[in-house]
């Protein structure tokens, strides 16, 4: 078994005894097996073992005793995420791309089974943070730990900054910690700035300015621009 501990099933009744338990050949405990009544499915859990591989031995003398089954239970949680990173790609209104660096299914050693992405307009710095956040569903299978891992958050507001945190899950279904970085958020348009195509040259009154050609996200915007006169008294510029 790997890290963690175990739980032994087993039939107690009248002709059952004592099972005697062993863990890397070192005596670990007695499990009485005895009952005046059949009773199933009586559990006994172990104490938790250090991480690494373990041999379990049983032993029992006069008496006959029961397993039904061993249920290995996993207890090492991936390392939590140090180097998310936020960032607005610029061309797609609403998305937003993380990066991070993978952990492992065991603290920073082998490979997790799936990411929880959640993302808020408040910082998500604690665990009442990460449960207010919301969800963003996603399939992504990860990386061995060390490996550079992306995800494109989608159907985000452009006019709004988003707050990212992410918890690897391993095999077993532990959680680890949440992530940190020092970017956490992100606009998920490029800039409030964009460039005209047209030369701003002095108007005559009552002209109008077209504004194009533009990138995708500034299609959303038209303006019209309407130059005015000055009047007598104020200085030319
Ligand atoms: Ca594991
Ligand atoms: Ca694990």
């Amino acid at each position: 078994m790997i890290d963690g501990n175990f739980k032994l099933y087993y039939t107690a009744d009248a002709t059952r005894g004592l099972i005697y338990v062993y863990v890397d050949g070192v005596y670990l405990a007695t499990i009485n097996q005895y009952s005046a009544t059949t009773k199933y499915q009586k559990v006994w859990v172990s104490p938790i073992l250090g991480a690494g591989e373990h041999t379990l031995r049983f032993e029992h003398k006069t008496k006959k005793v029961s397993i039904d089954a061993i249920e290995v239970i996993e207890n090492d949680p991936p390392a939590a995420i140090s180097d998310l990173n936020a960032s607005n790609t610029g061309m797609n209104p609403g998305n937003v791309e993380l990066t991070w660096t993978s952990v492992g299914d065991d603290d920073l050693t082998g490979t997790a089974s799936s990411y929880l992405v959640r993302y808020s307009l408040n910082p998500i710095t604690t665990e009442n943070d990460w449960n207010n956040a919301i969800a963003f569903s996603n399939t992504k299978v990860p990386q061995v730990s060390g490996n550079l891992e992306s995800l494109t958050v989608s159907g985000l507001d452009p006019r709004l900054t988003y707050h990212f945190a992410i918890k690897t899950r391993d095999e077993a279904g532990n959680l680890g910690g949440l992530s940190s970085g020092t970017t956490t958020s992100a606009r998920s348009i490029a800039s409030q700035r964009w460039p005209l195509a047209n030369t701003m040259t002095p108007m005559a009154p009552g002209c109008t300015l077209a504004l194009g050609p533009l990138a995708p996200i500034h299609q959303l915007i038209s303006a019209t621009i309407t130059s005015q006169a000055k009047s007598a008294t104020e200085p030319r510029s």
